[in-house]
């Protein structure tokens, strides 16, 4: 058995979150893993506090167990739906894509931990003077909107940065990943793609058919002009989006250009505008299974890696 810190702070049994992916993290996913022992996250994406209010009453009405909603802190909808999680009194609230200290004095005063996603060591110092309860040090290994830092050179560094908790997110996909993580100092692990295949996962079957077929290099990175590096899957929109950010078209044409295009993916399946937002880690994702069979197979091969661990030593 693994048995970590972080389970006895959030009441779960495996130290294991399941991203919060746009358009893909719903209330039925978050509920599997959370029914799974690991801890599932509603993404509030884009989407305003209605569909998040939704997405949680179906979350509490299939699972009893605690879960989390992701804010993404570039949405517009960012302070309405920062509101209603501390309404809902979610038990676990994560953030994304920047500095969440704006609202952590509403979420710690609703009695909610906050987990925020960090991409530098800058930001785990800041969340952990701000009141959170354990940080997510995501390395550029993972999907959707990626840091420079590799999971790598970052864990251990967000590690020696902060007394809290650390999770290792970005290339995570497997036992021997969550070796890996512990063995760089963290006590529980983040992962999306491999989640993303899960049986209870409602996403376009196109979007699994995408990462089942992905090999080691079947992911890009697009989004440095404005700012924003995004991992996705190669395909047409990503080659034609990465043109356009060399081309001498406005940052406005090319914001137009992105518009709609994970919608376009997640819920239509298009497989040549669609953008698919992807890790690494889809190289190593071969098949589809319930949420609750992947956590179970891989902290049985992270036991076996963990006490192999020595094996080396003379
Ligand atoms: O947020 C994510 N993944 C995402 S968000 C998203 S939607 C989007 N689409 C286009 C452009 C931008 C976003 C798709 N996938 N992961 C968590 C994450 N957070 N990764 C990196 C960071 C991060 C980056 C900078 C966290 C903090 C940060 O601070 C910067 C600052 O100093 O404000």
């Amino acid at each position: 058995m693994i048995k970590t810190p972080l389970c006895s702070l959030l009441g779960i049994e495996y130290p294991i979150f399941q991203g919060g992916m746009a358009w893909i993290s719903d209330g039925k996913l978050a509920a599997a893993v959370s029914n799974g022992g690991g801890l599932g996250i509603i993404s509030a994406m884009n989407a305003n506090a209605e569909y998040l209010k939704g997405q949680i009453d179906l979350a509490r009405s299939l699972t009893k167990k605690p879960f989390g909603v992701n804010i993404m802190l570039l949405s517009p909808f960012a302070e309405e739906v920062a509101k209603l999680v501390a309404e809902e009194k979610v038990p676990v609230v994560t953030t994304g894509a920047g500095n969440p200290s704006k609202f952590m004095p509403l979420w710690l005063e609703a009695g909610i931990k906050v987990i925020p996603v960090v991409a530098s060591v800058g930001m785990a110092k800041l969340v952990t003077k701000a009141g959170a309860s354990a940080v997510i040090a995501e390395g550029g290994e993972s999907g959707g909107h990626v840091g420079e830092l590799t999971t790598m050179v970052l864990t251990p560094q967000v590690c020696d940065a902060t007394h809290l908790p650390v999770l290792a997110a970005g290339g995570i996909g497997d036992g021997r990943g969550i070796a890996a993580a512990f063995q760089l100092g963290a006590v529980g692990v983040q992962v999306g793609t491999r989640f993303l295949v899960a049986e209870e996962c409602g996403v376009h079957p196109n979007y699994k058919k995408k990462v089942l077929k992905a090999n080691d290099i079947a992911t890009m990175t697009t989004g440095r002009r404005l700012g924003h590096p995004v991992r996705q899957i190669k395909n047409q929109f990503a080659k034609e989006y990465l043109k356009a950010e060399y081309s001498s078209i406005s940052d406005e044409e090319l914001e137009k250009l992105g518009a709609g295009a994970l919608y376009r993916a997640a819920v239509e399946g298009d497989e040549k505008t669609g953008d698919f937002l992807a890790g690494q880690v889809a190289g190593m994702v071969t098949k589809e299974q319930p949420a609750a069979e992947m956590i179970r197979e891989m902290f049985a091969e992270a036991e076996e890696v963990l006490k192999g661990a020595g094996k080396w030593l003379c």
